[in-house]
């Protein structure tokens, strides 16, 4: 693993050498004068509705799903969890490890699966995130509640400082790189294959379960489980927990939403040291993604894993997080 040993006063050393611009910008002020009003889009708003009603209903036919297809709908809830959290967040967004043509090809596909805006979006949206989080160029500004934060910026138009700031941003990388692009042409097709079609008809085709369950279980039930364990990052570990790296942010340390985002709720330690391809210090603990990228090392799928040394760590717990850590 790359580990980080020296220190600077904002705690990441690394933005530059990776070029990639995920750290804070404290220079940034929002604009003085009435906010925009906000704009409504009902399509959204309706579908959804319907994901959510549709989602629901899965889950009361889920006893009548043989075990087959339950665990089948386990491995699609890993597999488009891993193309978020290994693949948009901590390889496309952070830059926080490189990884091999097929495994980042495994990772666009699982990113398709779960069907979460392309990579090239999602990564730029979430470098805007950490860039001016909490402020009226964050996509899903926390300070404007819960539900805001958590589903509602999906169903309203951006904040016009959200599109500014975000147009700024190099992306250069992810224009360079092959699957993105591949995956951001191809996209609504990919997503209609990959995350209904493959979900639904492998399990009728292997073992004769019904397209309905078919649909309904490892289909719509398991996209938007994924889903809201993803909002739950920006909207509960935005708000709940321990911050014991840096008391001056609001991500928060929340176990709960670690569980469910396979690793991604250590949010205080990951606002702080958005480099690490850990996004935590406790290693496997509450932690698949970190698990899966480690398999991946080992078989050279993976390589450069960043990561923050002990002593930077420690160090930013003495001038930021004023003592609130507990470590192991
Ligand atoms: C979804 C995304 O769910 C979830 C992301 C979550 C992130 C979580 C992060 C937490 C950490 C990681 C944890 C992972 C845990 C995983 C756990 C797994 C178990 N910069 O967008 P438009 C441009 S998606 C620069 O229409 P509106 C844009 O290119 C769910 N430019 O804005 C366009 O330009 P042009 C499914 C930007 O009209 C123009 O602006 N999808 C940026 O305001 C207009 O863009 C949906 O629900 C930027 N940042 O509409 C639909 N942003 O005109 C989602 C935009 O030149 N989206 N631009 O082409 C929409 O329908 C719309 O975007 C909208 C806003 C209504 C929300
Ligand atoms: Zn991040
Ligand atoms: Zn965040």
């Amino acid at each position: 693993m790359t580990t980080i040993s020296d220190f600077s006063p904002n705690g990441d050393t690394m933005a530059e050498n990776r070029k990639v611009e995920d750290v804070f910008d404290d220079t940034y002020k929002e604009k003085e004068g009435p906010k925009p009003p906000r704009q409504i889009v009902w399509r959204n708003v309706v579908l959804m509705a319907l994901l959510h009603t549709g989602a629901l209903y899965g889950l009361t036919i889920t006893p009548s799903a043989s075990i087959l297809t339950l665990l089948w709908t386990v491995v699609c809830f890993l597999i488009s969890a891993l193309g978020v959290t290994a693949g948009a967040h901590r390889l496309w967004s952070h830059r926080s490890y490189k990884a091999s043509l097929p495994l980042r090809i495994f990772l666009a596909f699982g990113n398709s699966m779960a069907f979460q805006n392309d990579i090239f979006e999602w990564a730029r949206d979430h470098r805007v995130h950490h860039k001016f989080s909490e402020t009226d160029a964050d996509p899903h500004n926390a300070l404007r509640g819960f539900f805001f934060s958590h589903i509602g910026w999906l169903l309203v138009r951006k904040h016009p400082d959200v599109i500014e700031k975000g147009r700024k941003l190099d992306v250069s990388d992810l224009k360079a790189d092959p699957v993105v692009m591949f995956q951001k042409k191809h996209y609504k097709m990919s997503v209609l294959l990959v995350c209904f079609g493959v979900p639904m008809f492998v399990p009728w085709y292997l073992w004769g379960e019904s397209l309905w369950v078919g649909y309904f279980v490892p289909g719509l039930l398991r996209y938007c489980a994924v889903l809201n364990a993803t909002w739950l990052v920006n909207s509960a570990a935005h708000m709940w927990g321990m911050r014991p790296y840096d008391l001056t942010i609001n991500p928060r340390e929340n176990r709960f939403v670690a569980l469910s985002a396979i690793g991604e709720g250590f949010h205080n330690y990951h606002h702080t040291f958005p480099y690490d391809y850990s996004t935590s210090e406790f290693g496997h603990k509450l932690n698949f993604t970190t698990f899966f990228i480690d398999g991946m090392h080992s078989l050279g799928l993976a390589r450069e894993c960043k990561q923050a040394s002990k002593e930077v760590v420690m160090a930013r717990i003495q001038r930021t997080g004023k003592g609130s850590h507990k470590s192991g």
